[in-house]
């Protein structure tokens, strides 16, 4: 492959921020395409054309074929790497974790975050706010519960479930998450962030 891979994102997305991460552990190189979700860059006819689910993140592979889902793309860029896991157990396990993320975790938590921060938290969307903090909470106990007893989700190694749950906990206050009564998973996030090859997410 002589040309290299493009990444379609918004760079306030935690969704769009696991693939920079990942791609910084993996010393990957791309082209960013920046995205703005709120304008409706994501429902163009060129858009819908790569993905017809009008979301990003998006991946665009040299060959001319595309890759939505974060975490889809994650399991993609990862593949053959020791984040992805290094036997049948342990990679089951890391997409375990992934599609916790997706159905428990995101839908609360990230969700939050963009009724708050992206939409400047609206009074018609406080119902519906409410109504997620309750599944969120669900999500970090469940979080917690396991860093109690290991250092990373797929156990003692740094893997993509790593990546795809930190990108929106780590500013889960940003939801309106309090993580205060979480030790384990601030330290976790203490531990991801010095990595040596992490990168800070934007700024809102
Ligand atoms: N399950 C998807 C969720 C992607 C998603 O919700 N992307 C948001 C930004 S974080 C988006 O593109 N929103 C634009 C829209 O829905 O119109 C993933 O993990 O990639």
């Amino acid at each position: 492959m002589t040309e290299k891979l493009k990444v379609y994102g918004d760079s306030r997305s935690g969704n769009c921020y696991k693939i920079q991460l990942l791609c910084s552990e993996l010393d990957i190189r791309y082209d960013w395409q920046e995205v703005d979700i709120l304008a409706g860059d994501t429902h163009t006819p060129q858009f819908l054309a790569m993905n017809a689910n009008g979301k990003i993140p998006l991946l665009a592979l040299p060959d001319g074929r595309y890759l939505a889902e974060s975490n889809a793309i994650l399991c993609y860029l990862a593949d053959d790497s020791k984040l992805a896991g290094e036997d049948r157990f342990g990679r089951a396990q890391i997409l375990q974790w992934m599609f916790f993320e997706q159905y428990s975790h995101e839908p609360n938590i990230a969700t939050s975050r963009f009724i708050i921060r992206y939409l400047g938290n609206p009074a018609d969307r406080q119902a519906d706010l409410a109504a997620k903090r309750k599944g969120g909470y669900k999500a970090l106990d469940v979080m917690e519960k396991h860093l109690l007893n290991y250092a990373y989700f797929a156990g003692e190694a740094f893997s993509i479930a790593d990546i795809a749950l930190f990108a929106y906990t780590h500013v889960a206050d940003e939801g309106g998450f309090d993580l205060s009564n979480y030790p384990a998973i601030r330290s976790w996030i203490r531990n991801i962030e010095r990595r040596p090859a992490f990168v800070p997410m934007k700024k809102m």
